[in-house]
């Protein structure tokens, strides 16, 4: 018989060090979208980093609070209801275990897919009295970081100076795109002592990439991401509410063919106050062959990459666990 134990506080405890140099904010690479030289400030944040903040995005707070305020409603209920929503298959609402293989957090969520919506059944029964107003909010809101995130790809397409400005942001905005979203909720720090803890940090969410072209998270004031430098380092990055961050996605490495890196991040949930996140994944059409564009790459033999579609890809990112380099497998020797 196979027994299921819940993960213990021990194995959500990781064995590294704190970040050494929390990123002061003129370290982070901060990229105000009114600015005419905006796809330069994105071009090169997406060579030395992946990672960026985005300021003047145009999007109303009252928009995001709205869905923010749905989101703890539904995080605070008990648990029964929430478990009405679950459990994630991928899809739906997980509460500390993460994909499939084995990881651990210190969080709960909701996944969902943006086209064809998740199962909103599962989720109308959890929403218990108001479900259609979940259902507006993230409705608005999906539309609203749907817009920026393609006119952010936009930007780099033409901060590239691609012939096609929409050479990436079509993907989004194909009725086939395969883009996600989800809300995490990262519950007030376990009372732990530090000797506990051995100098290590309660995960939050374990350092991985994500696999699509590109992911927009917005949080609280709680801070907890954090971010690998190209030398390793892991640096936390300072929260900001009224911003977005934007990482390049694995897929959008491939497409520039490494010229934009795909970043390792992580969360540690480390505080007494609670941090709620919520990102968009933005993911191409499951039959889009993901590979470097031509133009930025002289001949085909110059590509870094073995050919892929996003299915596959997106099979190998499911069935391994978060930290595995999964670009690794595609990368040509
Ligand atoms: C990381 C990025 C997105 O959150 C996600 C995650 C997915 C999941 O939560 O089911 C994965 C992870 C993510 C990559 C490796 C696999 C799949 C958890 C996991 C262990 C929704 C995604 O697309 O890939």
């Amino acid at each position: 018989m196979v027994v299921l134990t819940k993960p213990t506080l021990e194995q959500l405890i990781m064995k590294t060090t704190k970040p050494v140099n929390p990123l002061t904010l003129s370290q982070i690479p901060i990229v105000d979208l009114s600015s005419h030289d905006a796809k330069h400030q994105i071009v090169n944040a997406c060579q030395e980093f992946g990672f960026f903040k985005v300021v003047n995005h145009g999007i109303s707070m009252n928009l995001i609070k709205k869905l923010e305020s749905q989101a703890m409603q539904f995080f605070l209920s008990p648990q029964d209801i929430k478990e009405k929503a679950g459990p994630a298959d991928p899809f739906g609402y997980g509460n500390k275990k993460i994909g499939n293989n084995g990881d651990v957090g210190w969080v709960e969520y909701l996944l969902l897919n943006v086209k064809p919506e998740t199962d909103i059944e599962k989720l109308v029964s959890a929403f218990e009295e108001h479900p259609e107003v979940f259902q507006h909010a993230l409705n608005d809101y999906l539309t609203s970081v749907t817009k920026m995130g393609c006119g952010i790809l936009e930007l780099m397409a033409e901060g590239l100076e691609l012939e096609s400005k929409n050479a990436f942001s079509k993907l989004l905005m194909d009725d086939k795109s395969d883009s996600v979203f989800r809300l995490n909720y990262y519950p007030p720090c376990p009372d732990v002592q530090e000797d506990e803890i051995n100098g290590g940090n309660l995960i939050g969410f374990g350092e991985h990439t994500d696999p699509q072209i590109i992911s927009v998270l917005r949080s609280n004031d709680t801070s907890g991401l954090e971010i690998a430098l190209k030398d390793g380092t892991w640096v936390s990055v300072p929260a900001d509410s009224e911003a977005f961050f934007i990482n390049v996605g694995d897929s959008l490495q491939v497409m520039t063919n490494g010229r934009f890196k795909s970043i390792k991040h992580r969360v540690v949930a480390n505080s007494k106050k609670s941090r709620m996140s919520m990102i968009y994944f933005g993911g191409p059409p499951l039959n889009e062959k993901i590979a470097p564009l031509p133009s930025l790459i002289e001949r085909e033999e110059d590509s870094l990459y073995k050919e892929f579609t996003w299915f596959e890809y997106k099979n190998t990112a499911f069935t391994s666990s978060l930290s595995h380099n999964r670009l690794g497998l595609y990368e040509k020797l």
